[in-house]
């Protein structure tokens, strides 16, 4: 049967149009695909985000469940094309701009779009109010924390009611016109607010007309040997041009990971061949000329798989039965030790007190609300081009190189701007297989993922299983710990090393302990491999030792927040990994928190009723801002007629790595007295700018900013005259001055840990005090955080709205983190609602954030040191404390979901002692 179309005519933001379209199309399709109106975004595609919100005949709707069918004729639609531009923006779009409410800015056209519908019904909402109706209508964002959002919305419907104007942004600047050290909005804001900013999937319609479209054919079961590929009906389907195979391959088909015991780091595949290793690994890509065609003829491709045992979790795989994943590589492949300080065996023996529990952090999925996405095509220089959303350009290209048969210098990579990575672009996800299809066809490659792919087959936060014990004198003051912990990396070994490090460093860290002694082991097991993820390997460290520390404290009868105080790291003690602090800073959190904590203790104890208890929780976060060891980055400044160009590779992953480069730059070249506007930006592709490394590791305003500051001083010197003045770009020109400048950086006083863990891996660092308020209803077990204070010193600030909502973001991270994120069941953790993301009501509108901002002597430009990473070290034992504060129930396994608190309810009542554990 042939398809049928409807032939509709509508109403496009004012514009008649007629379309055709099949009945079954959504809306949002053909908003993107026929009107090629792509300011309209695609999130979850199953109405739980809000990305793709339009307003059609008046009201608000998804329009990616919206089938064309549903669409009466001669309906009105807008879209946020329709709502302002940037030469002229609604008072919504200026709003999200100026209050940094716009981070990736992939969920923002749909929040706009929807405050546009809410401040049309509500004009003077109260907060809670813009709230309830974001809750109602499921937009999602993972970047913001909402409350920049709320902020927006509040002074657009201030603007909409005639009750204040909208300022340029000119007026942000600082008194001397400064970028540095203001809220001054991000360059990217205003396309991101209009719609006009283009994310990879927005390049669909845009790529050469013989582009091939992708659609990967992947494993439903979790470990099986590859017995066969019968690709034979599938290559007669209609449309299809070519299935590519390992067999197309003609490099060593892997990818290179860190080096490790594992397959010498060559142990992931591109396509896989012998054996599955995870589910969604991949055995073919189909490449047809449509999307429709290649995913009609990826269901026809028969795998012939001899299922294995499926190892799913560390434990599973260290039984002794267990199979080797890898055969040759034992499942356990990597071993950290950490050894500090005198044996701590006897000193444990002689303790006053002695805690220890065990934890475990769930494997986190990353939930960015832009699917994964990514293209390839060969370049004018003949180079295999890829773009996508890495956040390591020039590392991908090396790592995917050998496996696709290149030199990493045939490869190009380019990031398109990036709905979200929160660290999981670290890794390759999509890169390679585009690479493969691209060389085997001889032609463009698009591949989009949908969002159950990406959830589900792009790496998550591996899981920890730890058992952590703290030994202390009578006065409280802890004498030694000792660790062990597993770490479920999945099959793929790339970046284990690191994280299972990352545990033994973080372990304790915050606490001047003298005597160490710990062991961390990475597992390889068949759930989806580990990744970066925001705060790396540190959650799962302060989940242990932020919990026992308010066990401990409870066995003294202490104050948690008094005993941390006696502990914390000050001058002349070091942190587990026999590094000194960069400022000590410690005392100075808790003393500011103090009246606070006080303050808290006791509205908590007045708000609390029969039916709904409150509490209180605190702890404690560090972060390095640079890599271990020696980081380097390298970037150009250039001088031209109409300014400057900073050419860098400061991927952005939605953090805001263009106001970070703008703020540096502009503050380094103020002797030139510049406009913001004179400084153009060319940044992410590895032909135009040089190597500056990953965007990770929160290092980047400290190592590509002091690069990019380098770069300006270096030019200021070519262009300073004798009187003081400098030359122009003529005057250089004139006298053969060079205008093309590098500049570069490299932390000098880093040192990779030796085999006990020890050495002075970080530097700069980032300290943190997490206190969260939380009111826990017993009878449901359902827990919500009322109130979130965040006391840090993350050094000088760059962009002050964007560090705080960096801020913002990291929190509502910890919310999900601790109460509700998890990817373990496919069936029910594969849909962003399903997998715990936290909404607008989820979130308190309710956070504090205090900045202590001592100057970095060895960080970042100005004294500044990173941000990214810090606010997801530590908010979930903050919550989780506050839990137990508030009903009595220790919960040490994540997430905390209801039916756990309500099972430590009811054995806490079956004992009467207090004090169960879930
Ligand atoms: N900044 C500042 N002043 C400082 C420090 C930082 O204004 N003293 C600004 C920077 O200019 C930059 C932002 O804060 O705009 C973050 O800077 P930095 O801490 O150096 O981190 P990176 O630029 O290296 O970004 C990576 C970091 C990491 S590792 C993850 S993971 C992460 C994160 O940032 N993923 C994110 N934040 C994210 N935010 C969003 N929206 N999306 C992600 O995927
Ligand atoms: Fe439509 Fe998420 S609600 S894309
Ligand atoms: Fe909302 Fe990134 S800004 S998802």
């Amino acid at each position: 049967m042939p398809n049928e179309f409807l032939n509709k005519k509508i109403y496009i933001n004012s514009i008649p149009q007629t379309v055709i379209a099949d009945a079954d199309t959504s809306l949002a399709e053909v908003i993107r695909q026929n009107l090629g109106l792509t300011g309209t975004k695609i999130g979850c595609n199953k109405g739980q985000c809000g990305a793709c919100n339009v307003i059609l005949n008046g009201k608000l709707i998804r329009s990616c469940i919206t089938k064309w069918a549903r669409v009466p004729n001669d309906s009105t639609i807008m879209t946020i094309e329709g709502l302002g531009d940037v030469e002229k923006l609604h008072p919504l779009q200026w709003a999200f701009t100026v209050h940094g409410a716009i981070q990736c800015g992939f969920c923002t056209p749909g929040f706009i779009i929807s405050a546009k519908v809410f401040l049309d019904q509500n004009p003077d909402p109260a907060r809670h109010e813009v709230r309830a109706w974001f809750q109602k209508y499921r937009n999602a964002c993972r970047c913001t924390g909402y409350k920049q959002i709320v902020d927006a919305v509040m002074d657009a419907a201030k603007v909409l009611r005639n009750e204040k104007e909208m300022a340029a942004f000119s007026s942000l600047l600082g008194k001397k016109g400064e970028v540095w050290g203001t809220s001054y909005p991000r360059p990217s804001a205003v396309y991101k607010a209009t719609g006009t900013w283009d994310f990879g999937e927005d390049f669909r319609n845009k790529l050469p007309r013989d582009t091939l479209y992708g659609a990967m054919v992947q494993s439903e079961i979790s470990h099986a040997v590859i017995k066969g590929i019968n690709i034979s009906r599938a290559e007669k389907m209609p449309g299809v041009y070519k299935i590519v195979t390992a067999k197309d391959i003609k490099g060593t088909n892997k990818i290179v990971g860190q080096p490790t015991p594992c397959q010498n780091g060559l142990d992931r595949p591109i396509f896989c061949d012998e054996k599955i290793f995870m589910r969604g690994d991949v055995v073919a890509l189909v490449c047809a000329d449509t999307q429709k065609n290649a995913d009609a003829a990826a269901k026809t491709v028969i795998l012939d798989l001899e299922p294995l045992p499926a190892y799913l979790s560390a434990m599973a795989a260290i039984a002794p039965d267990a199979m080797e994943i890898h055969p040759g590589t034992p499942n356990i492949y990597n071993e950290k030790r950490i050894a500090k300080g005198e044996d701590t065996a006897p000193i444990m023996a002689a303790s006053d007190h002695v805690v220890e529990n065990d934890f475990y952090l769930q494997r986190q999925p990353h939930l960015v609300m832009e699917p994964d996405v990514g293209f390839g095509y060969m370049d004018e220089a003949g180079r295999l081009t890829i773009q996508s959303k890495s956040i390591w350009i020039y590392f991908h290209k090396a790592q995917m190189a050998p496996g696709l048969g290149l030199e990493p210098d045939q490869i190009r990579i380019i990031q398109n701007n990036s709905g979200g990575s929160f660290g999981y672009k670290l890794s390759i996800t999509c890169e390679a297989i585009i690479g493969a299809a691209v060389l085997a066809t001889g032609k463009p490659v698009f591949l989009g993922y949908d969002m159950a792919q990406t959830i589900g087959y792009t790496p998550n936060r591996s899981p920890f299983d730890i058992h952590m014990k703290f030994g202390a004198d009578k006065t409280g003051k802890i004498t030694a710990m000792e660790t062990k912990f597993y770490v479920d990396h999945g099959p793929y070994s790339e970046f284990s090393e690191r994280l299972t490090q990352r545990g033994t460093q973080f372990m304790g860290a915050n606490y001047g302990i003298p005597n160490i002694r710990g062991v961390g082991y990475t597992v390889c097991t068949n759930q989806t491999w580990g990744s970066a993820f925001r705060a790396f390997g540190s959650p799962q460290a302060y989940l242990a030792t932020e919990v026992l520390m308010d066990e401990l404290a409870e066995k003294i009868g202490m104050d948690p927040l008094e005993l941390r105080y006696l502990n914390v790291i000050r001058e002349g003690d070091t942190f587990p990994f026999g590094q000194a602090p960069d400022v000590y800073v410690y005392p100075a959190l808790i003393d500011t928190l103090r009246p606070k904590y006080q303050a808290a203790l006791g509205r908590a104890n007045k708000e609390s009723t029969q039916t709904e208890k409150k509490g209180v929780g605190v702890a404690l976060g560090v972060f390095g801002a640079t890599h271990d060891g020696p980081d380097t980055a390298d970037i150009i400044v250039e001088l031209t007629e109409e300014g400057v160009t900073v050419f860098n590779n400061w991927e952005d992953h939605g953090q805001g790595a263009d106001i970070g480069a703008l703020g540096t730059a502009h503050e380094a070249l103020k002797p030139l007295g510049l406009a913001p506007e004179a400084i153009k930006l060319v940044m992410n592709d590895t032909a135009l700018a040089p190597n500056a490394g990953a965007a990770s590791g929160s290092s980047s305003q400290v190592v590509k900013g002091n690069a990019i500051l380098n770069g300006c001083e270096r030019l200021l010197n070519a262009m300073a005259k004798d009187d003081g003045t400098f030359r122009t770009y003529g005057e250089m020109k004139a006298e053969n001055l060079q205008t093309r400048h590098t500049g570069t950086w490299t932390n000098m006083g880093g040192t990779v840990c030796d085999e006990n863990g020890q050495g002075k891996p970080f530097g700069a660092l980032m300290y943190g005090l997490f206190m969260a308020e939380t009111a826990v209803d017993i009878t449901t077990g359902k827990v919500k955080v009322e109130k979130f204070t965040f006391v840090s010193d993350i050094g000088v600030i760059n962009n002050i709205a964007t560090v705080e909502g960096q801020m913002y973001g990291g929190l509502a991270q910890g919310i999900g983190l601790a109460l509700s994120e998890d990817f373990e069941n496919i069936g029910r953790h594969s849909t962003l609602m399903g997998a715990g993301l936290p909404y607008i009501e989820d979130v308190p509108d309710e956070m504090e954030l205090i900045h202590m901002n001592h100057p970095r002597q060895h960080g970042g430009p100005y004294g500044a040191s990173g941000i990214g990473e810090l606010p997801l070290t530590a908010p979930h034992p903050a919550i989780l404390n506050a839990i137990y504060n508030a009903c009595g129930v220790r919960i040490r396994r994540l997430p905390a979901l209801p039916e756990k608190i309500l099972e430590g309810l009811k054995a806490n009542q079956a004992t009467a002692q207090g004090g169960a554990t879930t």
